[in-house]
Order: C-alpha cells, then structure tokens, then sequence
C-alpha cells in the first residue's frame, strides 16, 4: 500500500479544540498518507493552527476557503486539489474524532481494483456507535433506510462521511455540478457511484461522539437530505416508468 499515494481529507470549521488530537492520531495511524485540511475560514483559529502544523510537517497542507460554504463544497474543492496533485486514494474524515484514524487501515485495505467506494459502515455487523443519544441514532438509521429504499442504494450506511474514493471514481464524476452541502453530500456521492455502476464495499466502523466542539448538525441538514432524496427518488420511479413504456411500445 505504501506506493499508493494517499491523501486524507479533513473539512474544518471551528474544529480548533478537536483537531489537533485527530491530526496526531491521523499521522500515527497512516504514516505514508498526506494530509489535507479543508477550512472555510474558521473563526476560531483553525485554519491557522492547520497552517502552522503545515509549516512544521511536510505531509500535512491545508486549503484555505475564505467562508463557511458547507462540508460537500469544502470536500469538492479538496478532491478537486487532490486530483491535479496525482493522488490515487482520497479519503473523507471527519475532524471531530468521530472517525477513528485508527480504523483507516481498515478502509484502505478493502481498496482493490474493481472498488468505486470503501464505506466506514455503522450499521453492518461488527459496526456501531459510541455515546450517541437515542434521537441522533434514530435519524442516522432512518435516514439511511429512507436513501437505500427511495434510491435502490446497496449500502446501510448512505450518510457516513468516513470514506476512501480511488481517483479515478471521481475523475468520471461532475464534481462541479454537486452541490448538497451536508450529509446529503454523502448520499448524493454514493448514489452518483451507484449509478455509474461502481461497486460500493462497506467495512464496519465504530463511530465515536465527538468530546471536543460543537456538532454543525442542523435541521437545515435534516432537511436538505431528506427533500433531495425524495426528489432523486421519485426521478427514479419516473425513469423506471419511461423504461417500462417504451418496452411496452416495442411489444
Ligand atoms: N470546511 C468546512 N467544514 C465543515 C463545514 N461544516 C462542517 N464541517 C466539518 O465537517 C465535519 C463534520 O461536521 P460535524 O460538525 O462533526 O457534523 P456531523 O459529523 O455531521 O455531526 P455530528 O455527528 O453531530 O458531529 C467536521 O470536521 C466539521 O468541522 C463547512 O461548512 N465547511
Ligand atoms: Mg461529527
């Protein structure tokens, strides 16, 4: 795996208090991965910090946005950075810890030739969550059933963000045409994935509350992926239909 060159995505905003740990851990655990910090101009001095760590290692950049714009907007840039510098696995990480760095091995082993996407899974066997209230592991788990049935989504978990893309998986996609901005962000990666016909592996994680920050989790977040998913779901359903007359036709 050491060939393979390797970049770890982290989107911040207001991460200050929770990245440090993350980066330490991150280093640690894939030694030979880059690192890239994505921050939307956090008020509190993440984005300096990141610089910082920059100046003093070699493997970790940071990218600079000059305002908060959301995490898929943040994420496209960062693969956007990562593609013209010829990286060949590119991994989304939260940076609130909730992603293990840990774990990451793990994902990147699951990388073989006709792998589209490795998904960090809460919900397939040997999977979890650690500290997550009731209510919050309702709405992950309702959210991620409404995607796999409204989509036809081979996946049970549509909304994780502890992902590794080959480079060529998102060179075929529109990546400037995506514009969901939070976990919605997700589902519309996967489902895009999906029905470029990209083989989708999920390996189990152990998703951890975070213990540093504020969650950017919002209604707004809630809502957003649940009016798009209806939307693409319902497109589906229609282009189902339109298949299905025209076979009809041909009779
Ligand atoms: N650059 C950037 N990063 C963001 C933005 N919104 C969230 N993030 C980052 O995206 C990651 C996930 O955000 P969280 O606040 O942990 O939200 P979440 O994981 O969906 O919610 P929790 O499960 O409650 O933690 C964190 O590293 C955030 O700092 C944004 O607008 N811009
Ligand atoms: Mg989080």
């Amino acid at each position: 795996m050491s060939s393979v060159r390797v970049l770890v995505i982290i989107p911040t905003y207001n991460e200050r208090a929770a990245l440090p740990g993350t980066l330490v851990r991150t280093r640690a655990a894939v030694p030979h991965a880059d690192v890239l910090v994505v921050d939307d101009a956090s008020p509190d001095g993440t984005g300096e910090w990141a610089q910082e760590q920059a100046a003093r290692d070699g493997a970790v950049h940071v990218l600079h946005r000059t305002g908060k714009e959301g995490l898929g907007r943040a994420y496209i840039a960062g693969f956007g950075w990562a593609l013209e510098r010829g990286y060949d696995l590119v991994v989304e990480m939260d940076a609130d810890a909730s992603h293990q760095p840990e774990q990451l091995p793990d994902l990147l082993d699951a990388v073989d030739e006709d792998v589209a996407l490795v998904i960090g899974s809460r919900w397939v066997p040997g999977g979890g969550i650690v500290d997550w209230p009731a209510y919050r592991q309702a709405i992950s788990r309702a959210g991620t059933t409404y995607a796999r049935l409204a989509l036809g989504l081979p996946v049970h978990d549509a909304t994780a963000g502890f992902r590794v893309y080959p480079a060529a998986t998102l060179r075929a996609l529109p990546l400037a045409e995506i514009t969901s901005q939070g976990y919605c962000f997700q589902v519309d990666m996967t489902n895009r994935v999906h029905l470029a016909g990209g083989r989708i592996v999920e390996v189990p994680i152990t998703f951890v509350e975070r213990s540093e920050g504020v969650s950017k989790m919002s209604r707004d977040i809630v809502l957003e992926a649940f009016v798009n998913v209806t939307r693409w779901g319902a497109e589906r359903l229609w282009r189902r239909v339109r298949r299905q007359r025209r076979s009809g036709a041909r009779l």
